[in-house]
């Protein structure tokens, strides 16, 4: 701002020159009227109303005018001005009011569109499965566990008691996490939470834990490089094979009905001992396609029995490992695959189906949510 100048004519500042002032004002209100939206128009408001604009640095001008000067200038300025903030709350109340049309067009909501035709998600039948799957335990009073499907090496395999290079891990074609240095693995099995559990949480443990697993295995019609296992494990006072029998056969009839029998085949896993491999009767021909002379059955591929998975008593080693006293607790395990399952209980042929996320196979189990 200048200096006060007693001599000073209001004319010889540009700024304030009358033609100058009907510029900048002019200026303005073409701008304002050109503003097509209300962003453009706050840009427009700083430019031509605000503190650094032309017609706000001239009012600034005439404060340095001698006293007679200052009522013209004044009041030439001030009236741009006044024109110019009334342009902008014009524009300001036409384009809001453009806005709401817009919006109530844009925004209305077509009553008339068939909502009966928008198709509703539901849940994976895989999911469903391993929920119902584990239900049958809960209703025993078994706590559901859940654990991380990236897991340490150490909760796999070696407080599982696979022994460093055991061929059991190459048997479980491992995906490990960067580098097998790395000591990170996508579990291959839910067994680690066998480990976790009884790290974690008070004896006795009665839990299952339903989650998914991952190996290098090929998709083929009975195995997937990513698919879903359920662990059971119960450590407790005077615990005998007898219980793990019985919990199976409890878990037949709660999956696949009364009257089903069970049997143990033995096999090796190195976290229980002695190990087995649990079968089903098959619940489609219930054994009489294995039978002479029995009509063929394709869900048991004519072999009478279905194999759910494999089981065992909890390895003294993983009960110490485990901080666990063998000679005090006893307890069983098993692990079984959730995908087999859904496939036997409908008859699912292909585990491509299972992977592939085609509604024209989920579809047919329903929209349970
Ligand atoms: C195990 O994984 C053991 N951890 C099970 C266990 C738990 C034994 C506790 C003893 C005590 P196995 O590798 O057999 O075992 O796998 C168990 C089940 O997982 C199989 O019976 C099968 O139903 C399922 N399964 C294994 N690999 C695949 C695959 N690639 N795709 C789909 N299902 C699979």
């Amino acid at each position: 701002m200048s200096a006060p100048n007693k001599s000073y004519d209001p004319v010889e500042v540009t700024s304030l020159h009358p033609d100058e002032v009907a510029r900048m004002r002019a200026e303005a209100l073409a701008a304002i009227e050109a503003a097509s939206s209300l962003d453009e128009l706050k840009q427009t408001r700083l430019a031509h109303a605000g503190d650094r604009s032309p017609l706000a640095l001239a009012n600034r001008e005439i404060g340095a005018l001698p006293p007679h000067a200052k009522a013209e200038a004044g009041k030439r300025v001030g009236g741009a001005r006044r024109d110019v903030s009334e342009a902008l709350k014009r524009r300001q109340a036409e384009l809001e009011d453009e806005r709401d049309q817009r919006v109530l067009v844009e925004e209305a909501v077509d009553v008339t569109l068939p909502w009966d035709r928008v198709q509703r998600g539901a849940r994976h039948p895989v999911t469903t499965t391993a929920e119902r799957m584990t239900d049958v335990f809960v209703s025993m009073g078994f706590e559901i566990v859940e654990g991380p499907e990236v897991e340490a090496e150490w909760f796999n395999f070696d407080a599982l008691n696979f022994p460093p290079a055991h061929p059991a891990r190459e048997m479980q074609d491992t995906f490990f996490v960067e580098s097998e240095e790395s000591g990170l693995v996508l579990r291959t099995h839910t067994s680690p939470m066998q480990v976790r559990a009884l790290l974690t949480r008070e004896l006795p443990v009665y839990v299952v834990c339903a989650g998914k697993t991952f190996r290098t295995d090929e998709l083929d019609a009975t195995h997937s490089p990513v698919f879903h296992q359920m662990e059971g494990l119960v450590v407790d006072e005077g615990i005998t094979m007898a219980d793990l029998r019985g919990a199976i056969d409890a878990f037949v009839v709660g999956m696949f009905g009364e009257g089903l029998r069970t049997r143990f085949r033995p096999y090796f896993f190195p976290f229980t001992e002695p190990s087995g491999e649990v079968d089903m009767e098959c619940f489609v021909c219930r054994g009489a396609s294995a039978e002479p002379g029995g009509e063929p059955c394709r869900t048991c591929r004519s072999e009478g029995w279905i194999e759910l998975g494999g089981c065992g008593m909890v390895n003294p080693r993983v009960l110490i490992a485990c901080g666990v006293d063998p000679e005090r607790y006893s307890g069983w395990a098993f692990g079984l695959g959730v995908e087999r399952t859904l496939m036997f209980r409908h008859g699912v042929e292909d585990m491509h189906d299972m992977v592939e996320g085609d509604v024209r196979f989920t579809r047919a189990f329903g929209m349970e949510i």
